[in-house]
């Protein structure tokens, strides 16, 4: 074990699993098609000023029939797994009730053509696109267990031929970003005992999403979750650092995957947030806690963290504004958290499996001469992907990786003026096409190799 040296072309295990992901409003487009019921983005898509440009989802990548082309380009770059998302209003329009069978239907087709071109569908059941329907959206604990029952009639449906199922990406960004912060749909700015209302109602459908599948897939269905936990980098790696980085990740992440993971709200939460702290009922958290196959990880940006005599233990250090980052302004630089977001969620959970279930970045990409030479892209994708190596070199359990994102999409609040992926999309002919990125991702995958 121990640190590799930043571009020493090690390999991975074997068995490592590549692949690249995606997301239904950010790929899709057709949101009036085949029966699909509108979503909180599509509404606040629609509001003028609230995403860049006031650009929306309405096209996107038009993969809801394209989805073909994008199963070859997955099958050019060489790799054996796509996460994708479902929207939920395609399947259950209003979000409950009436079930559209045409939704159904058009998932099944996906899966079947990709599992055809020799490509596993990992299957995320919600990625932000809410069923307006829904009477106070994520406000509503109710919300909870439509997703349940949502959850449930989908593995039930594809479970014979998808083994790996998501519930839900982010709880961070559905619930603080979205009804707290307001810069994600449905665009609230909600005081403290709504917001962790709002943050229960997020951890209560993971849990009864992991109940309804387990009750409704064939046996040995993996089930885990896609999460934007908060990671921390030990400034200097010594023993009382990175004990600091362990706790700062367990206790900034305290109303997310801590609680999901040990089932309880750490006190330090409760007390902290005083007469505004969630209202639990009797079962929630031993539904929050179900068992997991699996934890997966979006792993985007670190934080750095110092010991610090001084409760609680721990200093997050901020960044600068003029701190190296990606073209997104909040994509900092930092590629160890690559390494010390496998290692601390092994150290303070040992989940059975991990998965890096994003990681990739922003680049200001300009097609020249038909060609897009993105070697901001490699370069950050490369120091990341050395970092994740020496994860699986010391043995901790980190059995694949899902690039984020295949192609160019729709970048939620930044409409498509961020480009994230390793193919360009001119979005005016939906003409694809591999940036250098993808030339590189497809030589890695080959050698299974750092390159
Ligand atoms: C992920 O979010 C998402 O899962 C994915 O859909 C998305 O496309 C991808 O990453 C790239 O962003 O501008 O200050 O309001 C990563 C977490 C949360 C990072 C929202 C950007 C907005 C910051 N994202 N955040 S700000």
């Amino acid at each position: 074990s121990g640190a590799l040296p930043i571009g020493n072309a090690g390999s991975f295990p074997p068995d490592f699993l590549w692949g690249c992901a995606t997301a239904s409003y950010q790929i899709e487009g057709a949101v009036k098609e085949d029966g699909r019921g509108p979503t909180i983005w599509d509404t606040f898509s629609h509001t003028p000023g609230k995403v860049f440009n006031d650009d929306n989802g309405d096209v996107a990548c038009d993969s809801y029939h394209r989805y073909k082309e994008d199963t070859q380009l997955l099958k050019a770059l060489g790799v054996k797994t796509y996460r994708m998302s479902l929207a939920w209003s395609r399947i259950f329009p209003e979000g409950k009730g009436k079930l559209n069978p045409k939704g159904l239907d058009h998932y099944d087709r996906v899966v079947d053509d990709l599992l055809a071109n020799g490509i596993t569908p990992y299957i995320t059941l919600f990625h932000w696109d809410l069923p307006q329907a829904l009477p106070g959206g994520w406000q509503n604990r109710d919300t909870a267990y439509a997703f349940a029952d949502y959850a449930g009639v989908v593995a039930k449906r594809l479970s014979d031929r998808v083994n790996h199922f998501m519930t839900v990406n982010e709880l961070r960004c559905f619930t603080d970003i979205s009804y707290m912060e307001g810069r994600h749909a449905p665009g609230l700015k909600l005081p403290p005992a709504e917001g962790n209302q709002v943050r229960h109602h997020g951890v209560l459908a993971h849990g009864l999403g992991v109940q309804a599948i387990r009750a409704n897939a064939k046996p040995g269905t993996q089930v885990g979750l896609a999460d934007n936990t908060s990671f921390f980098v030990p400034v200097i790696e010594t023993e009382e650092h990175i004990e600091a980085a362990r706790k700062a990740t367990r206790e900034e992440n305290a109303m997310f995957l801590t609680a999901i993971m040990e089932g309880r709200y750490l006190d330090s939460y409760m007390q902290a947030q005083g007469a505004a702290a969630p209202k639990v009922q009797a079962g929630d958290m031993k539904a929050i806690g179900s068992p997991l196959d699996f934890v997966a990880i979006n792993v985007y940006c670190p934080s750095y963290v110092r010991a610090d005599a001084s409760a609680p233990g721990y200093k997050i250090l901020p960044h600068l504004p003029e701190s190296p980052h990606m073209a997104s302004p909040w994509l900092y630089v930092g590629p160890e958290v690559a390494y010390w977001s496998v290692r601390c969620v092994h150290d303070l959970w040992k989940p059975k499996a991990l998965y890096i279930s994003e990681n990739g970045c922003s680049a200001d990409d300009v097609m020249t001469d038909g060609r897009v030479d993105d070697a901001d892209r490699i370069m950050y994708l490369r120091n990341c992907l050395g970092h994740f190596q020496r994860a699986t070199r010391e043995g901790l359990p980190l059995k694949g990786y899902f690039l984020w994102s295949l192609m160019d999409n729709f970048e939620w609040a930044d409409g498509y003026s961020k480009r994230f992926g390793v193919h360009y999309v001119d979005f005016a002919t939906q003409k694809r096409t591999p940036k250098l990125s993808a030339e590189w991702y497809r030589e890695l995958i080959r050698r299974n190799a750092l390159v």
